[in-house]
């Protein structure tokens, strides 16, 4: 039943907007959804905004509109939980479909009086399309406007690459939709986006102020809506500029280039035309796999934001940690847990360690400040808040203790069992562990239910994941209180059960003893990484395991593998060859590959003479060469495997969670959505039929039964 009590002025009320007349002659067209917590455009939205338009238009009394929003923001953009079903309509149907929404905010624009817009708040992707298709904007001074669709796998769909390269000029437009960066106000009136920025309480006001003047002839409204049918003026160097941008990344994330090719294709045509033409680039590239993806995520990282949320409301508040071992790793915890407003006790028996601490510590801030985003009085403030010991005093205030002490079992148990002892009866314990059991850590602890693991990835700053290990006796309120106090570091928390390798190193493993299978079969390592960085990856299994040291990757492997004795083998890991040979990677200089330190410091990868002839020692058939294609499903099917058994396992909640973790702990190509999103993609069917043409090379490549069943079933793991 609807409550809500019409008056006069009322011209049109739907649940996502209003029309009222405020003015003898004036209409304000308010978006204010009454059923979430943002204005965002689906297809109610178009639904009401087209009988709000049909009022406007019988409305013959009316000189001019007011375009405004009453929530914080002005419109998030086009709903992006329809883009699933959307994207499912065959591409004549889709190009079609969005040609339809785009002729209603062409019946905005073309309405016969002026039209100002009053951005309050975020105007993205389709919200800023509609204020492009008003006359003027006027936007507050916190705003942010932008096309971010790029982010998302597609490009602007709502007429953003018409009105924008027609009122902007065609380098602006490729800018914005190029890069999909959200613009604050001080960017967009220079870049001729809008027309006035102004404080937030004004918005309305100056929009209203700007709208008579147009009704009363001062301001040449139907000069500036001409612009909208100009064609656009090409330049040529801003072309080739994003042409050149855009086709680095093309093959796996097609929305950019594609959006450039087609507003040098729509420069010279009509307004129709080009709204036309756009409609159908849009629909095949919301064809793409990319465009899936990077919605899905959008997705997943809400869910995971909204559990973050919900967990912080369970746990217990964190107003103080500790860290147990200094060095690069507590150094970098500390420094996150500072600057986010918890101070720190960074406690180690070395006073080198707590020195290499601090100097970490003090490296990130001054980092922060050369970036412009901390000011140096902020910055030494943040550091006065880490307090370096060799002592436990106040570790009994704490309510959050970190062990991170050296990856060796013994020791770790040793080091929680006596920091123990020197905790609040109620403070969580938490041991960073990238790979040693938290079952087996717990063991010796008078308050198991009060400890956690808490893996953070390298380097912390960097790295948004941390992984939160529930073990059997640890409480519902250790693990919120985990997860609330890494969310308040800016982390995204993933809530996973203990088993070998929790989750990211577990499906790791799998990947990377695929990696171990091709080379024992002969496979060129530079080559597997060249397939593998073809296909997505930051970088490939042989550079992976340079980059992390390889005497940690080793120990990382053999753990695992030896936690899953059934379907793994660290026997002939080409990883443990080098690790023996002492080729550490990076750290030393020489791995798989030679490193040099280059003038910026930075360590530029070259080839090493004597890799190939040392991992001959593995290959007993001699070389041989394998296409990309095999070398992808030879690394990227023990993955799937992987990822199917902690799912079936129960490793994790969710799918979502499950490709959250590998996209954020491990660089797993976004374009493929995580390894979850990427088996739907192929269809399990697929992954099952390519599976036993390696069922030869052992169990590795073994779907599970559910898998099988999944594939007979054609179910997914994403509705
Ligand atoms: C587009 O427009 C394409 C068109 O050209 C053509 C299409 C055919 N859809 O992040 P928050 C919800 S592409 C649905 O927690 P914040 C979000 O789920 C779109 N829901 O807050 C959450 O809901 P809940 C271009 C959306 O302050 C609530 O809003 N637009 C959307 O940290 C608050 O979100 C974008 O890419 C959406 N589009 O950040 C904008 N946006 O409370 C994507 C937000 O129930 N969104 N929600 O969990 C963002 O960047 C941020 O959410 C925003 C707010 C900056 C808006």
């Amino acid at each position: 039943m609807n409550h809500i009590i019409l008056s006069e002025t009322t011209m049109y009320h739907g649940t996502t907007l209003r029309l009222d007349l405020i003015e003898p002659h004036v209409a304000e067209l308010c978006f204010d959804r009454r059923d979430g917590p943002v204005n965002k455009l689906d297809r109610t939205t178009f639904g009401e905004l087209s009988n709000a338009l049909a009022a406007i238009r019988t409305a013959s009394h009316l000189e001019g509109l007011l375009v405004s929003s009453a929530r914080d923001g002005f419109v998030v953009g086009a709903d992006i939980y329809e883009f699933a079903a959307l994207f499912a309509l065959d591409e004549d149907a889709l190009a079609a479909r969005i040609r339809g929404y785009t002729a209603i905010f062409t019946a905005l624009e073309d309405l016969p009086l002026p039209i100002v817009s009053a951005i309050n708040g975020v105007a993205l992707g389709g919200g800023f399309e509609l204020a492009l298709a008003t006359d003027y904007r006027v936007m507050a001074d916190a705003a942010r406007v932008g096309l971010p669709e790029v982010g998302l796998g597609i490009m602007p769909g709502y007429g953003g690459t018409v009105r924008l390269p027609r009122i902007a000029g065609m380098a602006c437009a490729l800018d914005w939709i190029v890069s999909g960066t959200q613009r604050r106000a001080d960017a967009a009136p220079d870049a001729g986006a809008v027309d006035l920025v102004v404080p937030q309480d004004r918005v309305r006001d100056v929009a209203l102020a700007l709208l008579r003047e147009a009704i009363a002839g001062r301001e040449d409204w139907r000069a500036r809506r001409r612009r909208h049918h100009q064609p656009v003026v090409v330049d040529p160097a801003a072309l080739e500029a994003a042409r050149l941008v855009t086709a680095r990344q093309a093959a796996h994330y097609p929305a950019a280039s594609a959006a450039v090719e087609l507003m040098a294709k729509s420069a010279s045509a009509s307004r129709d035309a080009a709204l036309t033409l756009e409609s159908q680039a849009f629909a095949a590239i919301a064809k793409s796999q990319a465009a899936a993806s990077l919605a899905g995520l959008f997705i997943n990282d809400q869910l995971l934001k909204k559990k973050a949320k919900n967990d912080s409301a369970h746990g217990r508040p964190v107003g103080k940690v500790a860290i147990l071992g200094a060095g690069i790793m507590g150094g970098g915890i500390a420094y996150q847990s500072a600057l986010r407003g918890t101070p720190v006790i960074m406690k180690d028996i070395a006073q080198h360690a707590l020195d290499i601490g601090m100097a970490e510590a003090g490296k990130l801030l001054d980092k922060q400040v050369a970036a412009g985003r901390l000011t140096q009085a902020k910055a030494d403030l943040v550091k006065k808040t880490i307090t370096p010991q060799l002592h436990y005093d106040g570790v009994d205030q704490a309510d959050l203790v970190i062990e991170a002490v050296v990856e060796d079992q013994a020791i770790k148990q040793a080091v929680l069992a006596e920091v123990e002892r020197h905790c609040g009866p109620d403070a969580v314990l938490a041991s960073n562990t990238s790979s040693l059991s938290i079952t087996a850590l717990a063991r010796g602890l008078r308050r198991p239910h009060n400890f956690v693991g808490m893996h953070f990835f390298n380097p912390v700053p960097a790295m948004a994941l941390v992984e939160v290990i529930r073990g059997p006796h640890t409480s519902g309120e250790a693990v919120a209180t985990t997860v609330a106090y890494a969310a308040a570091m800016g982390k995204t928390p993933i809530v996973v059960q203990d088993c070998p390798g929790f989750l990211v190193n577990r499906i790791l493993t799998a990947y990377l003893l695929g990696f171990a299978g091709l080379i024992q079969d002969g496979a060129d390592f530079e080559q597997v990484d060249a397939a593998l960085e073809a296909f997505g990856w930051p970088m490939g299994p042989a550079y992976l395991q340079d980059v992390i040291g390889m005497d940690t990757a080793r120990h990382v492997v053999e753990i695992i593998a030896a936690g899953y004795p059934d379907r793994m083998s660290a026997a002939d890991n080409p990883g443990s060859l080098l690790a023996d040979a002492g080729r550490l990677g990076q750290k030393n200089g020489l791995g798989f590959y030679r490193y040099e330190t280059d003038s910026k410091g930075k360590a530029r990868k070259l080839a090493a003479a004597d890799t190939h002839a040392l991992l001959a020692r593995l290959q007993p058939g001699g070389p041989r060469t394998f296409g990309a294609a095999e070398i992808v499903d030879r690394t990227m099917l023990p993955m799937l495997i992987e990822a199917a058994l902690c799912m079936e396992n129960g490793v994790v909640d969710s799918a979502a969670e499950l490709d959250m973790a590998l996209i954020l702990g491990l660089g797993f190509p976004r374009y493929l959505g995580g390894p979850l999103r990427y088996a739907d993609f192929l269809g399990m069917h697929t992954v099952v039929k390519r599976c036993a043409i390696y069922a030869d090379d052992g169990a590795l490549y073994r779907p599970t039964a559910r898998m099988i069943e999944m594939a007979a079933a054609s179910h997914t793991y994403f509705a």
